[in-house]
């Protein structure tokens, strides 16, 4: 949707002392379109509605809920997880800036601070978003993990079904999820939840060997692989060599309940033989339902249709 706005980037600024929101609004409006909220429930809420903002400036000490939690929401939440959080704080021992960073934010301004300084950290990472955006709407590529994106995965995905239709060769479809993975997040921090998310990815893209085999980032904490000319039976040990992959890993994950550390559960399919009413959507589909059922069997497995 085109606004009046369109190319200004919009700053929310939320503190609970109003003098402290007065001061860095009035350096920031000639530059930027300013938005405000007293309240961490207020800051929610603000972060959510149009024009969404391209920066937040988080105050941490806040009454009732305070700049961490915000900043813990917003990254739990897929509409604002992506806009980068600045912790603006007089707390700055390596603690606090630690916990900060691993809840997410891109930097911390440490109070009483130089209005030039701040405004210059605002400017560059204002930059860095516009510039991330810019990308992603380009890229084929996912900006966490550099795996294939779900764009790559549409493209890809639908040659790959008409050269299997053409030649009659068997096309199978993996969908992998990380097991209790809220719970990562929740206990360990949005920023090592981030970590996990890169080695998941690394170790599945080491684990496949044909150059054909594609594994992409379907979404959150979720894999799709596409393994071209593969039958049911490898498909499955595949399936299963991955899964035990990412359990040698070792990343501890005490708040599991299907193993002590980081576990996926694969759902598959394999068509043999591609019928009229097959496409991309039905296969994915059909593993997608597998993956469902592996989950309620316990997760930590791989299930796969039986046909
Ligand atoms: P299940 O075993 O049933 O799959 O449970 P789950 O907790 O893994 O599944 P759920 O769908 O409830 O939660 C997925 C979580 O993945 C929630 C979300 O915050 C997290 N997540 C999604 N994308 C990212 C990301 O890019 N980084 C981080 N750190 N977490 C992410
Ligand atoms: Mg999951």
């Amino acid at each position: 949707m085109m606004t009046a706005n369109e190319g200004i980037p919009v700053v929310l600024i939320v503190d609970d002392v109003p003098t402290n929101i007065k001061v860095l609004a009035n350096a920031l409006r000639h530059e930027y379109r300013v938005k405000v909220a007293s309240r961490g429930e207020d800051a929610l809420r603000g972060a959510r509605l149009e024009p969404q903002p391209d920066l937040i400036l988080l105050d941490v000490m806040m009454p009732e809920m305070d700049g961490y939690e915000v900043c813990r929401r917003l990254k739990s939440d897929p509409v604002t997880e992506f806009i980068p959080v600045i912790f603006i704080t007089a707390r700055d021992t390596d603690e606090d800036q630690e916990l900060g960073f691993n809840l997410g934010c891109v930097d911390y301004i440490t109070k009483p601070f130089s209005l030039p300084i701040a405004k210059a950290r605002i400017r560059t990472h204002l930059r860095l978003k516009r510039q991330t955006d810019a990308l992603e709407r380009l890229s084929h590529i996912d900006q966490l993990t550099g795996l294939a994106n779900r764009r790559q995965l549409v493209t890809t995905f639908g040659m790959e079904f008409k050269r299997a239709a053409r030649e009659g060769l068997p096309l199978s479809v993996l969908i992998v999820d990380i097991d209790h993975f809220k719970d990562y997040n929740d206990h360990y921090g949005h920023g090592a939840g981030d970590v996990c998310l890169c080695q998941v990815a690394l170790s599945l893209m080491k684990s496949l060997s044909r150059p054909g085999d594609l594994v992409t980032r379907y979404g959150g904490e979720e894999f799709v692989v596409l393994l071209p000319a593969t039958n049911r039976a490898d498909a499955y040990a595949l399936g299963e060599r991955l899964r035990e992959n990412i359990l040698q890993l070792n990343i501890p994950h005490a708040f599991s309940s299907s193993a002590p550390v980081v576990s996926v559960s694969i759902g598959g399919t394999t068509a043999d033989t591609l019928i009229d009413a097959d496409s991309p959507e039905s296969l994915l589909e059909r593993a997608d339902k597998m993956l469902y059922r592996a989950k309620e069997m316990g997760r930590n497995r791989t299930v796969f249709t039986t046909t």
